[in-house]
């Protein structure tokens, strides 16, 4: 795959993806969205989980505001655009393998909205979160209304981008704008043994957890109880479910610890 702003390094079954574009604190335009979409529709063959990373002190800066002022977008180029950064990030979130976002420093706009897609999401302690579209002038197009909107309560979004606040990483955590914090320049490395872990579940397993949790949530009660019943009993009909039992009854399996 050619691609330009991002870096792809294979780590065994993992496949650690760096937003590069640090001049431009790895904002988005519309060649890097193509080929965020493009990556994670048919990732590396043997991919087990990925890492989605970005480079140097800031994880994403989110749309690149220089090319959208030079561009002077038209109301529906700009939303074929949002459609486009809808389908990219889509494929992070539904495409079947677990994401693991490694966060540093500004999360913001179109970079919130891609690190929502994340599964699983580390900040280190530089990491801050905001929506700063009102500041531009602009609407959020990359998907927060539905995926932050999610996370943090449509209430708490609007307050958010009314008052402009930015979220330090503890109060993200507080929000589940990110699940770990760790030292400061640590995301990746603690990222990288959440993906590990990750790499070893039966990959059915996995498959249900990314692909069935969010739009089971998005049903109702006596359809969701369904769509688990029979995403459970898919999961059930996997080659590695007796491995996976038997490993606990000859108590070989590791003991839950808390983290
Ligand atoms: C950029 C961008 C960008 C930086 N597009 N070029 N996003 C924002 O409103 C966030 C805008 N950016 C910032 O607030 C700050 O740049 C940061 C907090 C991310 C980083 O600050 P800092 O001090 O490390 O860097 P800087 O000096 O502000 O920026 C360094 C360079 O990156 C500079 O270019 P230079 O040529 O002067 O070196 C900046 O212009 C450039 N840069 N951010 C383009 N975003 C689908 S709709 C989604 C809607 C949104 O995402 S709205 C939110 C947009």
């Amino acid at each position: 795959m050619d691609l330009k702003s991002l870096r792809v390094e294979m780590r065994g079954p993992i496949a650690v993806v760096t937003l590069s574009r640090p001049d431009r604190r790895n904002a988005i335009d519309e060649a890097t969205v193509e080929e965020i979409g493009r990556f994670f529709e048919k990732p590396p063959e043997g991919t087990k989980v990925i890492v989605l990373t970005g480079e140097g002190p800031h994880f994403c800066a989110g749309l690149d505001l220089e090319e959208h002022a030079r561009l002077g977008r038209t109301p529906v180029e700009f939303m074929r655009m949002c459609q486009r950064w809808h389908w990219a990030f889509d494929q992070m979130q539904f495409g079947g393998t677990p994401v693991i976002g490694a966060l540093q420093g500004a999360v913001v706009g179109g970079g919130l909205e891609i690190a929502a897609a994340c599964h699983s999401r580390v900040a280190d302690e530089t990491t801050f979160f905001a929506l700063p579209e009102g500041q531009r002038a602009i609407f959020t197009g990359g998907g927060a209304t539905v995926r932050v909107g999610r996370i943090i309560g449509a209430g708490r979004m609007v307050d958010m981008m009314l008052a402009a606040r930015t979220y330090d990483a503890k109060r993200g955590l507080d929000l589940g704008l990110c699940h770990e914090i760790v030292p400061p320049g640590r995301s990746l490395e603690r990222a990288l043994e959440i993906a590990e872990a990750a790499a070893k579940h039966a990959p059915l397993s996995n498959y249900a957890m990314v692909t069935a949790i969010s739009r089971i949530n998005d049903m109702s009660t006596t359809d969701g109880l369904f769509a688990e019943s029979l995403m459970a009993g898919i999961v059930q009909s996997g080659p590695e479910v007796a491995a996976g039992l038997a490993e606990f009854l000859e108590k070989r399996a590791k003991r839950l610890e808390t983290r």
